[in-house]
Order: structure tokens, then sequence, then C-alpha cells
């Protein structure tokens, strides 16, 4: 029988933190073996807000590398850059035509990230979720690993999939497009901000010792768990409304050392957070030691690198190739061979 298939991706926006690790990558890690697996880099989605295009190459890299450093097999996945696959940008155009504006207006990614632009809101950030619909709509994706925040993204994806193009387009109710699932993973679907124990842990926060970057250093690391927002109460606890960050950083202890929250409740309920900061700083260094290693091999000798985003190019234009011819001819465009 045929593999499901997932497609994922990441945006090279900055340095790539824990959230996205234990949020995103370390899902696919699990099941790049189960599926076919597809993940991205995904660039186009990274200048929808104002960037630096040197960083932009280099984060571009960087992220590809984490992919692959965090366990991300290239036999068992393939793995691209989005921009080296144009019918992305083809796609998200007939997506963008049949897709109501009001639709994209509802976005709450799109009004929390608006309201941080002021006057400089770019058509490409609203047009974000047209954009990921096709990428996933692309690969014929059966599921879409997501982190908590991107749920309404893959609704809309879905709608935009169903009620914009198979039931308009479809000529014998065979879809055109396949509607894609979420995989919600329970554990690390979201990771909170070392501040602020109730705001997601994001690269694009001005205050980097909101987030536990997959490359900081141990002195780094230990000075950013130094500063953590704690509170007033002895003992640590899952799952209070009125802890947060307890819950949070229990949370991200129990992830890195695999353990269950049971263990991790029974060994810090009678804790204080002089004693579990120290704990949770020698946790987190041992396990991105591995990552940080594998990290800097691939970055200083490239061939590799280069290697695995070439295949995994090459694999992604023939799928992509494939749904985005099917697409077109649904929609009545001429075909070239008929000229
Ligand atoms: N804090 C988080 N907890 C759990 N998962 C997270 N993800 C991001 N932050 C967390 C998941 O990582 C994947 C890729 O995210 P992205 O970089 O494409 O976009 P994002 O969600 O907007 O990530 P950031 O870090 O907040 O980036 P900026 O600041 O640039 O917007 C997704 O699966 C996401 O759920």
């Amino acid at each position: 029988m045929n593999k499901k298939r997932i497609l994922s991706g990441v945006q090279p926006t900055g340095d790539l933190h824990i959230g996205n690790w234990l949020g995103a990558i370390r899902n696919w890690v699990n099941l790049q073996k189960e599926y076919d697996t597809y993940v991205c880099v995904v660039d186009l989605h990274a200048i929808t807000v104002p960037h630096n295009p040197e960083k932009l190459k280099s984060d571009t890299l960087s992220t590809a590398a984490l992919y692959i450093a965090c366990g991300m097999d290239p036999k068992e996945c393939s793995i691209f850059v989005q921009s080296h696959i144009p019918a992305h940008t083809e796609l998200c155009w007939l997506l963008n035509c049949v897709t109501p504006l009001n639709w994209m207006e509802r976005m709450i990614q799109f009004k929390e990230k608006a309201l941080k632009q002021g006057d400089n809101v770019s058509i490409g950030l609203l047009d974000y979720p047209v954009l990921m619909a096709a990428d996933i709509l692309l690969y014929d994706a059966d599921l879409v690993p997501v982190g908590e925040d991107q749920k309404q993204h893959l609704e809309l994806a879905r709608d935009i999939a169903q009620q914009r193009i198979n039931s308009r387009f479809s000529k014998d109710k065979k879809p055109i497009l396949k509607i894609p699932q979420p995989l919600i993973m329970k554990e690390g679907a979201k990771i909170m901000s070392l501040l602020d124990g109730s705001s997601k842990m994001s690269k694009s926060d001005p205050n980097e010792n909101s987030r536990i970057g997959l490359l900081d250093n141990p002195d780094t690391i230990s000075k950013k768990i130094k500063k953590a927002k704690t509170d007033q109460h002895y003992g640590l606890e899952f799952g209070n409304p009125k802890r947060p960050e307890s819950d949070n950083l229990l949370g991200i202890y129990s992830m890195v050392t695999n353990q269950s929250k049971e263990k991790i409740r029974k060994e810090c309920s009678a804790m204080g957070w002089g004693k579990f900061k120290p704990l949770l700083t020698d946790a987190l260094i041992s396990s991105l030691e591995p990552i940080q290693k594998k990290y800097n091999a691939l970055i200083q000798d490239r061939s590799e690198l280069n290697n695995v985003l070439k295949e995994g190019t090459e694999n992604a234009k023939i799928l992509s190739g494939i749904t985005l011819q099917r697409l077109k001819e649904a929609l009545g465009f001429l075909e070239t061979t008929s000229i």
C-alpha cells in the first residue's frame, strides 16, 4: 500500500528556536518513516514581512541544515527550498483568483502580524495563507503536521480546495485537489515565550531572551533560563492557568528529557525555581548538543547539504508539476502542446 503523504515547512525568518523544533521538526522526524515526507524551507513566506536579502540566503541554508541536524533523513524524505519550485507561486496565483477577500481578512495571524507592521502591511502578508494552501495542495498531501497556531490556515487550504476548486471545476466528481487533514501533536503543540508564558515563542520577537535558539551556546542558554519569568509560588505544576510559566517550562523539560509529564510532576512538584532552572538548563544544553554538532559539520562542508537539496528539488518538481497541470486543465488553460 502506498504511504500517505505529509508536507510541512518552516520560514527562514531568523534563528530557529526550540518551539520550531519541539512543535514541528521533531514531529516530522518521528513521522518520516511512516509517511512519504516532503519538507521545505518556505523562503517565499519569509519575505511577507520586511527582510534582509543577505540574511535570507544564510537563514535558508541554515534552516535546511537544521532539518537534517534535527534528524530529518534524506533517505526517508525530500528536503527542498520553496522558491526553487516555481509551481508554488503559479498555483498561488490560480488560487488567489478564486479565494474571497473576506476569507483572508479573518485570518488571526494576519491580524496579529499586520498590527506589528503599521502602515507597511504588504499584500503578500495578507496572501500568506493562500501561498501556504498552494504549498500543501501541490503535493497532494494527506496530512499536514502543524502547530495549533497554523490550524486556521490549514482549514483555509481545505476550504479553497473543496469549495472553490473541486466543487466548482471538477467534471466527473473526481477531486482535482486532495483535501488535506491537520496532524496536530498534543505534546509541544505550542511552546511559549520564556518571558511571558501566555505568548508564543517566536523568531520575530525582538527580545532574544524570549526564546532558546537551536544554535545557542551553553552560556547563552544558561543566561536565558536565568532570566526566564517565574512566579512567587513554591513547587512547580502543570496545567494551572494562573501559572503559565510553570506549565511552559515544565513542558519543555519533559520534552527535552523525553520523560512523561507524570514523571516530571513527581520530580518537580516540591521543587523551587532555584533548583529547577539549572536542571532545565542542563537538559537543554545536552539535548541541543548533538544537533549543533551535526549542524556545524553540514555547514562547514556544504557538499552533503547541496546534494540533499538538489535531490529534494527534483522530487518536488515532479509531484508539483503533475498537480499544477491537472488544475490548469480543469480551469481551461490552453495547453502548450496544442499550439
Ligand atoms: N512557539 C511554538 N511552539 C510550537 N510550534 C511552533 N512553531 C513555531 N513557533 C512555535 C511551528 O513551527 C513551524 C514553522 O513555523 P514558521 O517559522 O513557518 O512560522 P511561525 O509559526 O510564524 O514561527 P515563528 O517562530 O513564530 O516565526 P515568525 O516569528 O517569523 O513568525 C510551524 O509548524 C509552527 O506551528
